[in-house]
């Protein structure tokens, strides 16, 4: 079987906050491969497709905005059982409560703001992975 893949976002609060490379050195200390990254600011197009599962709901519009407010990291990372790796070194979806020692858990706290800004995004299923990379990088 190949190696497992994931879909890795540094979101545009942490590049704001210069935390790319904090994200890059906990994925590298875990193990991980980085395959291919890319800073640039997603058009609102490409997030509501990588969002089509959360349309409808009131945080859908806010949360397309936050992610198209500036750059964000993206980036494919490759290893055994990687898309669930991925997601216990992320925390938990709300900072506030992500364990310490997790990224959002670390770095992360809630500011008050419309969409829960919590640094990061990671695919939740292989079936995601491959759909979300296919988006963000076709061909690869
Ligand atoms: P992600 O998809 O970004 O890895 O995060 P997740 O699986 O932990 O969270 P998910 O439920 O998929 O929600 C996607 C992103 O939408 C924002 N959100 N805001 N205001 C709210 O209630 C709310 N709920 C979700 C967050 O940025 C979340 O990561
Ligand atoms: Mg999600």
């Amino acid at each position: 079987m190949p190696e497992a893949r994931t879909l890795v976002l540094v979101k545009p609060d942490a590049v704001r906050r210069g935390l790319v490379g904090e994200v890059l050195r906990r994925i590298e200390a875990k193990g991980y491969t980085l395959v291919a990254a890319e800073l640039r600011t997603a058009d609102p197009a490409l997030l509501e497709e990588h969002y089509a599962e959360h349309a409808g709901k009131p945080f859908f519009e806010p949360l397309v905005t936050f992610m198209s407010s500036g750059p964000v990291l993206a980036a494919v990372v490759a290893g055994e059982r990687v898309v669930e790796g991925f997601r216990s070194l992320a925390g938990a979806t709300d900072p506030t409560s992500a364990a310490p020692g997790t990224i959002r858990g670390d770095l992360g706290r809630d500011w008050g703001r419309p969409v829960t800004e919590n640094l990061v995004h990671g695919s939740d299923s292989d079936e995601s992975a491959a759909r979300e990379i296919s988006l963000w990088f076709p061909g690869l």
